[in-house]
């Protein structure tokens, strides 16, 4: 990288310096200590705020909180650029990542801002390190050994994070525990907030609705209630005394046994306001989820979080944004986009993705999530003509939000590679990207990761890449094809359990979804059913509405069909859906051949590990075939058509 020069002096600038020590030996594959204070008639890389002698200074521009700019003169010497230290940071990964993936850097420049501003990681982490629908060990945090000890890997976890742009992480699960709220809690969690301030990463926290009776002993927590009103601004206040930067609340009230404002009567903006009020003076927003449903089993659970929301759009403080899930389900393979995202134009929407794969076979099924992502991100809402699309409402550009932000809950633990299977380090690295870059094509996504990741080698990278591309419809296939949803094993939710039916509430079964009988399958949603299709623009609903015109991949989400009706291509659902099936495990199959065939790329222990769970993925994928298959057999009555083995 020949001489370099930083200019300044700050913990992320000592963290800059570091980072092109590191690159220098892993490049180099040798340890040679790098000097930073060349002097730039010498320097070959510029790392700073100020325009170098020489540079046009215009060439900079302005780059706001997080920009950067890379440049390059004629004699080939390198300008990182940037407004603040953090945008530095981001040009450095930047920089590297070019030089690693040999892309280098282009003639006229580089040039990126983020296009959303609170880009987080959830973490559904408890106090006790155990972990709401985690798979990859334990809990990072270490709450017993803080704020004392300072564990290697929150250091790894940020720079990880920050190389990827990910500027905020909420440490504890949204079923809050209201202990964190305590002292002993807060002086921990402000110790994890130090070491990750100068990788430009906030710290949140979830806050329990109830806290105020719990932790301060009040009679109610009403969010009317003067007193509830006092307590949370106090506590507000006692938080910043010990984190100055603290980013605000993630709450999730009014769902699955959570307290909130219903159990006052009073609306969800009552809820969020209250929080909002008392962080304000402070600067920190409140994430408040959408993600609310009813103690009673409803018609159509889908429709639950619109009915409760939309009516209140434009009643939330302005520093509330509501955390929307992508669907209006619950993080299926894959659903329709939430009809909320384009209804709520004067209340800001964040999204929230699950990177941690609950309902996608977990740990050890490879499916590469920014394709799921960017389908929904792509998806046109229609509400301001065509063109509206899902990521225009995150960004902020469709209704001119002040607020924009992107949530991922997290698919990181204490496993030697933080995620379990090593391919899922790629959905963590693609939800940054895209919280970076709403637009970036899953394709790009994938060639960055895998060169920076294993190899630049062609003849590993197409066939991988090709892999990845194509996992997510794969998974679909072999799980829910055509619009199925919710059939998975009870509670858990690994692997097939259609004939779930029973459980506590209708809500939490498959046959609630899937509505199989002899005369045929689906949920009806639209105006002869459940009629959810009414939460979207008259566009989709003429489109969706149709079973002919309906996407078929979402056809049983939307239309409840005879099992011999016939698909566009001539075939009829049951023989569709069986073939589908088979076509899933065919291709997972295939994964295992074609990784056994890259032996050569990656290193031995690597390879075995990530061919172990693609085995596993390819026999899970027959079982989800065959129990799928015969139990909708019972329905469809009809035998497998020809090219579907037959269950053993
Ligand atoms: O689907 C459910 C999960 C719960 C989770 C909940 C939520 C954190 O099964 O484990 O709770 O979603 O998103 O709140």
């Amino acid at each position: 990288m020949g001489a370099i020069r930083v200019d300044g002096d700050s913990p992320t600038l000592a963290i800059i310096k570091t980072e092109l020590q590191l690159a220098a030996n892993g490049f180099l594959d040798k340890n040679l200590p790098l000097a930073f204070d060349h002097q730039e008639e010498a320097a070959r890389l510029i790392i700073s705020k100020q325009t170098p002698s020489g540079w046009d200074p215009s060439a900079k521009g302005s780059l706001g909180r997080e920009g950067y700019r890379l440049l390059k003169n004629d004699a080939g010497v390198v300008w990182v650029a940037a407004d603040t230290d953090i945008g530095l940071l981001y040009g450095t990964f930047k920089f590297l990542q070019l030089m690693q993936t040999g892309a280098g850097i282009p003639e006229s420049g580089y040039h990126s801002e983020p296009k959303i501003q609170h880009r987080i990681l959830n973490h559904w982490d408890n106090l006790n390190r155990t972990l709401e629908r985690g798979y990859a060990g334990a809990s990072i945090w270490n709450w017993h050994r803080l704020p004392d000890h300072i564990d290697q890997q929150y250091h790894d976890y940020a720079r990880a994070n920050a190389s990827i742009g990910i500027n905020g992480s909420v440490v504890t699960n949204v079923n809050a525990n209201a202990l964190v709220l305590t002292p002993e809690y807060l002086e921990k969690a402000a110790a994890l907030a130090d070491v990750f301030r100068p990788y430009g990463i906030t710290l949140y926290l979830t806050a329990r609705f109830s806290a105020p009776m719990e932790l301060g002993r009040l009679p109610t927590a009403d969010p009317l209630d003067p007193g509830v009103q006092q307590w949370w601004k106090d506590k507000a206040d006692e938080i910043y005394r010990y984190i100055p930067d603290f980013g605000g609340f993630l709450v999730k009230a009014d769902s699955e046994g959570q307290p909130g404002p219903h159990n006052y009567q009073r609306s969800q903006a009552d809820g969020a306001n209250l929080l909002a009020d008392a962080l304000k003076p402070h600067g920190g927003i409140v994430m408040w989820r959408a993600f609310v449903y009813s103690e009673d089993t409803p018609d159509d659970r889908a429709k639950q979080a619109y009915q409760e929301f939309q009516p209140y759009d434009g009643s939330f403080r302005d520093n509330v944004i509501v955390q929307v899930k992508n669907g209006a389900i619950d993080f299926q393979p894959r659903e329709p986009f939430h009809p909320l995202f384009g209804a709520m134009p004067q209340t800001p929407l964040m999204m929230e993705f699950q990177i941690t794969q609950e309902y996608l076979g977990q740990a050890t099924h490879h499916v590469f999530l920014p394709s799921l992502y960017t389908e929904v991100l792509q998806s046109d809402t229609y509400v301001n003509g065509p063109g509206s699309t899902v990521s225009k409402v995150i960004d902020g550009s469709l209704h001119g939000y002040s607020l924009t932000a992107m949530a991922g809950v997290s698919n990181i633990g204490t496993d030697r590679n933080w995620t379990g299977h090593h391919f899922h380090q790629a959905n963590w690295f693609g939800y940054g990207r895209l919280a970076w870059d709403p637009e970036i094509s899953p394709e790009t996504i994938a060639d960055e990761w895998l060169r920076l990741t294993f190899t630049n080698a062609p003849e590993f990278i197409e066939p991988v890449k090709k892999m990845m591309l194509q996992s997510h419809e794969m998974a679909v296939n072999y799980m829910t094809p055509l619009g199925l949803h919710h059939i998975m094993a009870w509670s858990h939710h690994y692997g097939p359990g259609p004939w779930v039916t029973d459980r506590h509430r209708d809500d939490w079964t498959s046959t609630y979804y899937h509505k199989a009988s002899e005369n045929g399958v689906g949920f009806d949603r639209t105006a002869s059913g459940s009629n959810a299709l009414e939460q979207y623009a008259p566009e989709l609903q003429a489109q969706w509405g149709d079973p002919k015109r309906v996407p078929e991949k979402y056809l049983l989400w939307f239309h409840h069909v005879p099992w011999e009706y016939t698909l566009q291509n001539g075939r009829t659902l049951w023989d569709e859906m069986a073939l589908r099936y088979q076509k899933g495990v065919d291709e997972a199959r295939q994964n295992v051949a074609t990784w056994e065939s890259l032996e050569s790329y990656v290193d031995e222990e690597r390879h075995a590990h990530v061919f172990s769970f693609l085995e596993i993925q390819a026999k899970e994928a027959a079982w989800w075939r065959d129990a799928c298959l015969l139990y909708f057999q019972q329905f469809a009555q009809s035998p497998l058509p020809e090219g579907v083995e037959k269950p053993e």
